[in-house]
C-alpha cells in the first residue's frame, strides 16, 4: 500500500536572532522545533544539512562555547538550536547557567511543537543525554530522536548501535533517524516527520508542504 507521505520544504532558511535570558526568548505565531544535543554531536552540521546551506549555523572547532538559544526561520516552523551539552571545559557556574536557561525554555513553551535530540551513532548515550530525556518526557515534550554521522558507520555497524542506543533508552528503535551532514542522508525523513508532527494548517504554511517522492526510494536504499 502506497501512503501520501508529505514533507516539509525548506526553501531559504535564515539567521532570526539569539536569546541568552527568558526575556528573549521568540514566541513566534509558526510551531517551534528545538535542537539540542550534547557539544561536538554535530548539531550545526545538520542544521545547516537541514537548511542545505553550508554556514547558516556555525561549524565550532570551539565546541560548547555557544551558550545561547540561536533561532532560524525555516519558513514553515522557526527552529530553535539550544546549547550543546556535556562540554567538560564549561566551568560550574556556566554549566549551572545553562540548565537554568534550557529549564525556563522548556518551561515556557507555548509553541515548542517538537524537539529533534541528536545523538551520535557510534557512541553510547551519556547521563546528561539520559538526563535530557527525562526532561522532555517530564514536560511530555515530543521529540524524535536523531542519529548523527551515520556515514561513519558501517551498514551493519549502525544497525546494531541504534539497536543498543534504542535499548539504553528504552526507545523503540524505529523511532530513530539515522542522519548524516556528509552525505545528506535522513534528510528527507526527518522533513518527513516534521511534516506529520507539526500543526501546519494553523499556521497556513501549506506552500512549505509537498509530496515526498523521494522518501521511498531512500528508504529502500537503507
Ligand atoms: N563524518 C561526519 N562528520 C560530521 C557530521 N556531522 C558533523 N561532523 C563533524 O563533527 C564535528 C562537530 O560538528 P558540529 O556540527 O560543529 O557539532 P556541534 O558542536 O554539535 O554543533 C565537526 O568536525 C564536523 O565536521 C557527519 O554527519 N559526518
Ligand atoms: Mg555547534
Amino acid at each position: 500500500m502506497e501512503a501520501i507521505t508529505e514533507k516539509i520544504v525548506v526553501k531559504n532558511a535564515t539567521f532570526l536572532t539569539s536569546a541568552a535570558t527568558e526575556k528573549q526568548f521568540l514566541r513566534p505565531q509558526k510551531p517551534v522545533v528545538a535542537v539540542c544535543g550534547k557539544s561536538n554531536v554535530g548539531k550545526s552540521s545538520f542544521i545547516n544539512m537541514l537548511a542545505g546551506q553550508k554556514r547558516l549555523a556555525k561549524t565550532g572547532r570551539e565546541p560548547g562555547r555557544t551558550r545561547l538559544i540561536n533561532y532560524f526561520d525555516f519558513g514553515a516552523f522557526v527552529l530553535a538550536d539550544l546549547p550543546g551539552y556535556g562540554f567538560a571545559r564549561v566551568s560550574a557556574a556556566e554549566k549551572r547557567n545553562w540548565g537554568r536557561l534550557l529549564d525556563k525554555f522548556f518551561a515556557s513553551r507555548e509553541n515548542l511543537s517538537h524537539v529533534l535530540l541528536l545523538l551520535d551513532c557510534r557512541h553510547d548515550p551519556t547521563a546528561e543525554d539520559v538526563q535530557m530525556l527525562q526532561l522532555l518526557h517530564a514536560r511530555a515534550i515530543p521529540f524524535t530522536p536523531v542519529l548523527t554521522k551515520a556515514d561513519k558507520l558501517s551498514r551493519m555497524k549502525l544497525k546494531e548501535h541504534v539497536s543498543a542506543i534504542a535499548a539504553d533508552l528504552y526507545l523503540g528503535a524505529g523511532n530513530f533517524i539515522p542522519t548524516s551532514a556528509e552525505t545528506r542522508r535522513g534528510r528527507e525523513e526527518v522533513l518527513c516527520r516534521l511534516a506529520s508532527v507539526l500543526p501546519l494548517s494553523s499556521a497556513g504554511s501549506s506552500e512549505n508542504i509537498e509530496n515526498a517522492e523521494n522518501f521511498g526510494k531512500e528508504r529502500k536504499e537503507d
